[in-house]
């Protein structure tokens, strides 16, 4: 079981409720209220079908008894890989409601993750879609049974084969336990990483509403506010920076965009009125392209908030004149810390940096290699502790002492540095960590799967820069006596079963990794020459 509790001091607990921040408020309470509240304002749009609150609350109420008729107990992990569909927030409410905690894969993970995050959230149960983007995910449920033994059930959206079905998982209601802890985790997020493998993080009630809260106040979200959710809904961005969470919580209406397309999401836009949405530099790129032709479908749109990487001036300057809606740059992580320009900030603000913390209560510190905090300016590492930012990953005391620091600061593996002003301007990462598009993939997990192949003496995978992506990932291999062809290597890659973006963009047989001096060569290093040498070469 995981601790009913999060950790986060006593001390600072206090602080956060006496400031207001930890209301008190659950998951379960936050819907209750809004269907009490405005129960035939529509909620959810998913193609033809409009949910009203009172509608979402009702199918989340009937999947909770279904999950408890099934003997999931409150407190147990549920790994949920549903795409931008209405029964994303009816499941995900309904496992809040039944005091389960969600823990929230990607579309596009594979059974490589899918089996790490379940035995490492030790999950009771697997939720998926039947189908979603091309991909077919009872295959995967069946290999996950075999491979995940707490996983007891699995329940499919649509048509289920031997699972059981969403609509066929139903309940008594009076089992249903009352409302969570507001203290104790309300689900589980998944951390890019940059090393070895997805970690899980913990988010509470309390610390993760007061997020969304404050982003929807900075953001300007209310119950008139309808938000797309462009990204992959499981995201923490479109989430809760202010995202479908936000959203909810003001009152306002979510759309499910299918893929985040010009092609899908303008006439969505057009259709519904939308007038906030999420994207990440590589997507804002394609809609600004599209909007020469289309401008009209996006008459609604008054913000897009861009972030997940790095949003080059540039590009940040067309957005305006090219969408007719204001920019808001957004810097955040699943681990907590999200920071955004204001809309009444001045321009080059808005255009050249990533903007502050959400709350007065965010301790940032920018620090050299030592921890010692840098003049300001400077570039730094950065480092994040706050009502939102959590203080360990789930399950994994190895990470956590990497991680954080002795007193609770996390590492976000960030190189910024304190713009005029106060803003954070993002330069790039300390570790080795390829941002492609705003998925973000580790070297070393990577380099893993790549020493798994039997004419693979030594791998080392680094993010090059790329026009489109922003970053796309190249791998350098060392043959043992055959030299694997670069296709081979890669359906090799899809066998073992990882999301398509970790899938090396670029693979580069070499001879030997040259390296310079005497002794060992950290991996860190050795990925740093071999980025530069591929940079010379261009
Ligand atoms: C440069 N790098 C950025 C930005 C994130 C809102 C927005 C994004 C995320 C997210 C999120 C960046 N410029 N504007 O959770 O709530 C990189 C940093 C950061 C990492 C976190 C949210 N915005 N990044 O992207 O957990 O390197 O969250 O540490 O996926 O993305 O990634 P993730």
């Amino acid at each position: 079981m995981i601790p009913a509790v999060q950790p986060f001091p006593e001390a600072f607990a206090q602080r956060y409720r006496e400031a207001g921040y930890w209301r008190g408020e659950t998951f379960p309470a936050l819907l209750r209220r809004q269907a009490e509240a405005r129960g035939e304002a529509i909620a959810v749009v998913d193609g033809e079908r409009r949910w009203s609150y009172r509608e979402l609350a009702r199918r989340a109420e009937a999947h909770a008894a279904g999950f408890a008729a099934l003997g999931l107990r409150p407190g147990e992990r549920v790994l949920v890989q549903l795409g931008n569909v209405a029964e994303f927030l009816s499941v995900v409410f309904g496992l809040f409601r039944a005091g389960l905690v969600p823990v929230f894969a990607l579309p596009a993970h594979r059974h490589a993750e899918i089996v790490h995050l379940a035995r490492r959230a030790e999950a009771a149960a697997y939720i998926a879609s039947d189908f979603y983007g091309g991909f077919d995910y009872r295959p995967l449920a069946r290999q996950l049974r075999s491979a995940a033994p707490t996983v007891r059930e699995v329940v499919i959206v649509g048509e289920a084969e031997e699972f059981l079905a969403l609509e066929a998982c139903v309940g008594e209601p009076d089992g249903l336990p009352g409302d969570p802890d507001p203290a104790s985790v309300a689900f589980m997020q998944i951390s890019g990483g940059s090393t070895g493998l997805p970690k899980l993080i913990p988010r509470t009630h309390d610390d993760y509403i007061y997020s969304f809260r404050g982003s929807n106040a900075i953001c300007g979200v209310t119950a008139a506010s309808v938000y797309l959710v462009a990204l992959p809904a499981a995201h923490n961005f479109p989430m809760s920076s202010p995202g479908y969470m936000g959203t909810l919580h003001a009152g306002g209406r979510v759309v499910m965009a299918p893929a985040p397309s010009p092609e899908t999401a303008f006439p969505l836009i057009a259709r519904e009125g939308v007038t906030i949405t999420g994207l990440v530099p590589p997507l804002a790129l394609l809609w600004i392209d599209a909007a020469a032709t289309r401008r009209d479908a996006l008459a609604s749109l008054e913000v897009l908030l861009v972030g997940g990487a790095k949003l080059i001036p540039e590009v940040a300057r067309r957005i305006g004149p090219a969408l007719g809606c204001r920019l808001q740059q957004v810097f955040g992580m699943a681990e907590g810390l999200v920071n955004y320009t204001r809309h009444d900030d001045p321009e080059a603000v808005i255009l050249t940096t990533q903007g502050r913390p959400i709350s007065p209560h965010d301790e940032v510190l920018i620090v050299d290699d030592a921890d010692r905090p840098v003049a300001a300016g400077t570039p730094g590492h950065l480092l994040a502790r706050g009502p939102y930012t959590i203080r360990a990953y789930h399950n994994d005391p190895e990470a956590n002492r990497r991680a954080f620091t002795a007193d609770g600061f996390y590492r976000t593996g960030d190189i910024v540095r304190l713009a005029a002003g106060g803003s954070i301007e993002v330069l790039g990462r300390a570790n080795d960590q390829i941002n492609r598009a705003g998925e973000k993939v580790s070297a070393e997990e990577v380099e893993n799967h790549l020493l798994a192949h039997p004419d693979v003496f030594d791998a080392a995978v680094v993010s090059v820069p790329d026009d489109r992506l922003g970053e796309r990932s190249c791998a350098f291999v060392i043959a043992r006596e055959r030299e694997p062809k670069p296709a081979a290597l890669r359906r090799f890659l899809r066998e073992r079963g990882i999301a398509f973006f970790k899938i090396p963009d670029e693979i580069v047989l070499v001879p030997a990794f040259e390296t310079t001096g005497v002794g060992k060569v950290s991996r860190k290093a050795l990925r740093a020459r071999l980025r530069q040498d591929y940079l010379a070469r261009q």
